[in-house]
């Protein structure tokens, strides 16, 4: 005991005289992890049962000596900083803030929204957890229908009713209930599906849907509509067809390919020889439809159609990987500019 006071008094004596204004250096040799304080709390192991109280107190008022010591010379080092302000050279250019740039995702999709835009389309949004009606029973696919199965996805655990949606129709289902007629939307948006994650598919992607709903809709304004969004997002000399395909929520419904856009049409590997791309599908609003959102199928029709962003944006910039577009690698993201 009587040796621990001793060591503790001449310390105090060093840290008392310790003044060269360096309080970094202080701290090490007496605060750090390795400091001395640390080191002589560490010999506590070594007193005797009986004095273990005592030896603590010493060296918990030792501590706080030290550590108010610092803070002087912390204070004082300020000072002293304050006093050397003209080694700072203000003339200096600052560091570079770089730029950000748009995510590619994000250029499709503000170019996609106008060129709708041009003819007539309001954007609408809408949430991402939907309950099961918007975004299936609503659009002609009850419980149990086999096209559930091509568009499984996650289900909230608090409450089976509700889903992350796996396309953005179900912001139409909300459009249709409010009965504002006519519509004329697009619905950009993130969606989700249940899938095995590839270069090819992921668990989540992007789509902007369409809808027109007025008096005499037909199919004739569908292609005409489609046909100029094509040719003001690929150029002029794009060339299209369609077949004939099955969607629940569309009757006639279609699948829209264009000419591909590498080969001109002569055949090579992105359109695997046949000339074509599919690039959306399509179709007039079934009955079953505009009559499960409280709309007459006596009185109006419509067309809809759904691409996904992704896809198109592999077809204009020629990525051959999906994934690259949610690993947030600024070596891939930096190469798009963005017009709009
Ligand atoms: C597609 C293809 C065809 C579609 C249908 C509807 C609604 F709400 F009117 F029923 N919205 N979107 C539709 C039709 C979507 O995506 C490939």
């Amino acid at each position: 005991m009587e040796q621990l006071v001793k060591q503790i008094e001449s310390l105090k004596e060093e840290i008392r005289a310790f003044n060269n204004g360096d309080a970094e250096s202080f701290r090490i040799k007496y605060l750090g992890t390795k400091g001395l304080v640390k080191a002589l709390m560490g010999e506590m192991k070594n007193v005797a049962a009986e004095n273990k109280k005592q030896a603590g107190q010493l060296l918990n008022e030792f501590k706080l000596f030290t550590e108010a010591r610092y803070d002087e010379l912390k204070a004082a080092s300020g000072n002293g900083q304050q006093a050397t302000q003209s080694d700072m050279d203000l003339s200096l250019p600052a560091d570079p803030m770089p730029l950000g740039s748009r995510h590619p995702i994000s250029i499709v999709k503000n170019r996609i929204i106008s060129i709708f835009k041009r003819l007539g389309f309001a954007v609408a949004e809408g949430p991402e957890i939907e309950d099961d009606f918007h975004n299936f029973t609503a659009l002609n696919m009850p419980e149990n229908h086999t096209a559930r199965d091509m568009q499984d996805t996650f289900y909230i655990t608090q409450n089976p009713d509700w889903l992350l949606r796996t396309h953005t129709s179900s912001v139409q289902v909300h459009e249709m209930q409010k009965g504002n007629l006519p519509i004329r939307i697009i619905c950009p948006g993130r969606v989700y599906r249940n899938e095995t994650i590839s270069a090819r598919a992921h668990c989540f992607f992007h789509q902007v849907e369409g809808l027109y709903i007025a008096e005499n809709v037909s199919f004739a304004d569908l292609k005409q509509t489609l046909y100029f969004f094509v040719q003001e997002m690929f150029g002029k000399d794009v060339k299209v067809r369609f077949r004939p395909s099955y969607f629940p929520f569309t009757e006639p419904s279609a699948e829209m390919d264009i000419s591909c856009l590498i080969c001109g049409g002569d055949g090579c590997s992105v359109c695997k020889k046949t000339g074509w791309v599919e690039i959306l599908g399509c179709g007039m609003v079934h009955p079953n439809v505009l009559d499960n959102c409280g709309i007459d199928s006596n009185k109006y029709t419509g067309f809809a159609f759904g691409m996904g962003i992704e896809r198109i944006t592999m077809l204009k910039y020629q990525i051959k990987d999906l994934r690259l577009f949610s690993e947030n690698d600024v070596r891939f993201l930096k190469q798009f500019t963005s017009g709009v």
